[in-house]
């Protein structure tokens, strides 16, 4: 059975990996699995068709025979506990990875979805300018912390895991915001995400779908 994941037909990153597709097409290149992308533009996510494949009408989702998913945290964790690279064998060490994902979620990426959120939607705003100093401080306190622990190490905890790449792409979306630079521990990490062979394939067929709209020349 073909792995079927979505993803937008215009995704208003212009090719830059930041939509969450992403981390989905990222951990699938890790495991070596095979899957074919469906794409869909923002009316077709809220038609029912969709909505029968994810509640909210987003991307992305994931189908494999009868499974449906949605979340991508949920669906890469699927996919790490189904297939071997991305957790480690001893269970001890396969939690810690998993808290690591969910730390990812539920902690580091929504002071950076809301500073993110922000400054696309609200820079003409009269109070955007009062407001963007502590939406970035309070990112800044998480990857002060974050940093602290990572200190010199390559990854999270011994080897890379699904924790990594849940990490490495909710930091990414702070490129161009010069906070990552702030911490060059943090920045050499996510720079060490991107080198891996997985993510430049996952990275490259998305980009791919983004060119292939362009008008030429
Ligand atoms: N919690 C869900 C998950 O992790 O899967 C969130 C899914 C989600 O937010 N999906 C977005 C979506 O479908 C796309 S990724 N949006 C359409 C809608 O809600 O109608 C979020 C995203 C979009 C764009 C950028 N960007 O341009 O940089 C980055 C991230």
């Amino acid at each position: 059975m073909t792995i079927t994941i979505t993803a937008f037909e215009r995704s208003p990153d212009r090719g830059r990996g930041l939509a969450r597709d992403m981390r989905v097409r990222w951990a699938l290149e890790e495991v070596e699995q095979r899957y074919d992308v469906r794409l869909l533009s923002l009316p077709a996510m809220k038609e029912p068709a969709h909505r029968a494949l994810h509640p909210f009408g987003q991307i992305p989702t994931y189908q494999d025979g009868d499974l449906v998913l949605f979340e991508s945290g949920a669906i890469v964790l699927h996919i790490a506990e189904s297939h071997p690279g991305l957790l480690p064998a001893d269970a001890n060490a396969r939690a810690g990875a998993i808290a690591w994902m969910f730390a990812a979620l539920a902690t580091v990426e929504p002071p950076i979805v809301e500073r993110s959120m922000a400054v696309l939607l609200e820079r003409d705003k009269p109070w955007y300018e009062a407001r963007l100093p502590g939406l970035e401080d309070r990112v800044r306190v998480r990857l002060g912390e974050l940093s602290q622990r990572l200190g010199e190490a390559d990854w999270l905890d011994d080897g890379f895991s699904a924790g990594d790449l849940m990490m490495v792409t909710v930091l990414r979306r702070l490129h161009g915001s010069g906070l990552l630079e702030e911490c060059p521990n943090l920045s050499a990490y996510v720079a060490r995400g991107e080198a891996r062979p997985a993510y430049q394939r996952a990275f490259a067929d998305q980009l791919a779908v983004f060119t292939a709209i362009q008008p030429p020349g």
